[in-house]
């Protein structure tokens, strides 16, 4: 970067920078919140039973707020959530989806590959819980902006953008004690016709978000393991007599990941 360009930070689109907040921490602590974390994680699921008890506002707030860190394309955080608890406005919201889902499971929208894939699931086209959840949490993605003179302000890597923020958001609300469901409704146009979302917010996910119902129960599912996620490409074993670099055919049983 041109030096120079720091001097002038409140020019126009010139660079202004600050110093990073950063603590190293030692790697057994490290180790100990990322397991922590993980273990955390490991028990989210996708709810689809829910109790119709209240959650505050302000928790809402709080994981769109956490969503809204999510790195986006040229930081143009692309994204507009959009919080219903408006119980007339929930019902309308199920009578559309539940027209889509019908449409979708009974009258062939869907393959019967796909019928297949969901089966072990138990989804059908019948959405109750989006009448009984406490909020409903709409997540547009915002295929441009507006500059403030009406003109189009584009918009970047917007599907990655929200992807982002969305895998965030369903982080918050489950670290905070509540339960979610990526729901996607197909097609979801109508989420923007009732929400009254202007053309450029296209519906992208909907949450419906509240604590399971007591009872709730939840398909039978097993993740994969890091095995089957994740391969590694790294530096070849030092040998016995550690010389550097290491033979290339190291034994390879040295470096299978032990939670694998
Ligand atoms: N949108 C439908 C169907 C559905 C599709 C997939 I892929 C899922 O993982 C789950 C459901 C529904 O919500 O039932």
């Amino acid at each position: 970067m041109d030096p120079r360009s720091r001097e002038t930070p409140h020019a126009p689109g010139a660079p202004s920078f600050i110093p990073l907040t950063f603590a190293r921490l030692d790697e057994e602590e490290m180790l100990r919140r990322a397991r922590a974390f993980r273990l955390e994680m490991e028990g989210r699921r996708s709810v689809r039973h829910f109790a119709s008890d209240p959650v505050p506002r302000a928790l809402l707030e709080e994981a769109i707020l956490t969503a809204s860190t999510a790195p986006s394309g040229a930081h143009r955080q692309p994204w507009r959530f959009v919080a219903v608890s408006d119980p007339a406005i929930k019902r309308r919201i199920r009578t559309a989806a539940e027209e889509e889902e019908h449409r979708s499971y009974e009258g062939g929208r869907m393959s019967a590959e796909w019928l297949e894939a969901l089966a072990p699931l138990g989804t059908g086209w019948e959405k109750p819980y989006l009448e009984t959840v406490p909020w409903i949490v709409v997540l547009f993605e915002e295929v441009h902006g507006r500059n403030p003179d009406g003109t189009v302000r584009k918009n970047y890597y917007v599907k990655e953008s929200v992807g982002i923020a969305a895998g965030l958001f369903v982080t918050a609300i489950h670290r905070m004690g509540l339960a979610t469901l990526t729901h996607t409704p197909s097609p979801m146009r109508f989420l923007g016709e009732i929400l009254e979302r202007p053309e450029h917010e296209r519906p992208f996910v909907l949450f419906p978000i509240g604590y399971p119902a007591p009872g709730a129960e939840v398909p039978n599912l097993r993740r994969k393991s890091l095995a089957e996620v994740a391969l590694w490409r790294e530096a070849p074993a030092p040998t016995s007599a550690g010389a550097p670099g290491g033979a290339p055919d190291a034994a390879p049983e040295s470096r299978v990941d032990p939670h694998a």
